[in-house]
């Protein structure tokens, strides 16, 4: 049994990680437009996994006696003014997810719940994953530099990373 505090922040957690697979989502819809069809694979995949980190706490929930809540998910923004910037946005999304990781680790050693301090320690390793590669894809970005065939290069690297994880996943 968790106590209702836990429980309502692993709510906000919940929210969190389905904001952010809305926000993929929107973004994999972008890159689609944009004929970056790399980066629209590689939105779709982080947009797949941020629903199976929401759910991750949904089965948490019911093993530990608690409710978990479908969230109301504010809409994400549609448009973005380049790629760059796109990726600063998740890298900035992933930081406050970390933030928010942190912040119920922090909450579970206080209220000496051991099981949801162990049930966390999958997200933050996750995390420190995930925000390492948004920052390698960023420093590949700036490498790339904004020549005028910088977006036809940037996808290549992200088909590339996309090659990679599917190889990973199927090994
Ligand atoms: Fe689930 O937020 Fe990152 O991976």
């Amino acid at each position: 049994m968790i106590s209702k505090e836990i429980e309502s922040a692993l709510n906000k957690q919940i929210e969190l990680e389905g904001y952010a697979s809305y926000l993929y989502l929107s973004m994999a819809s972008w890159c689609d437009s944009k004929g970056l069809s790399g980066c629209a694979t590689f939105m779709h995949r982080q947009s797949d996994e941020e629903r199976e980190h929401m759910l991750k706490i949904f089965h948490y929930m019911s093993e530990v006696d608690g409710r978990a809540y479908a969230p109301g998910i504010s809409e994400p923004p549609k448009d973005w003014p380049s790629v760059p910037e796109m990726f600063e946005e998740v890298l900035k999304h992933e930081q406050k997810v970390t933030a928010s990781i942190n912040f119920l680790v922090d909450l579970s050693i206080k209220a000496n719940d051991h099981t949801t301090q162990n049930f966390l320690q999958w997200y933050i390793q996750e995390q420190r994953e995930e925000e390492a590669l948004m920052r390698d894809i960023l420093d590949k970005i700036k490498l790339i530099g904004d020549g005028p065939q910088s977006l036809y290069f940037i996808d290549k690297e992200i088909e590339t990373i996309n090659k990679i994880t599917e190889k990973s996943e199927s090994a």
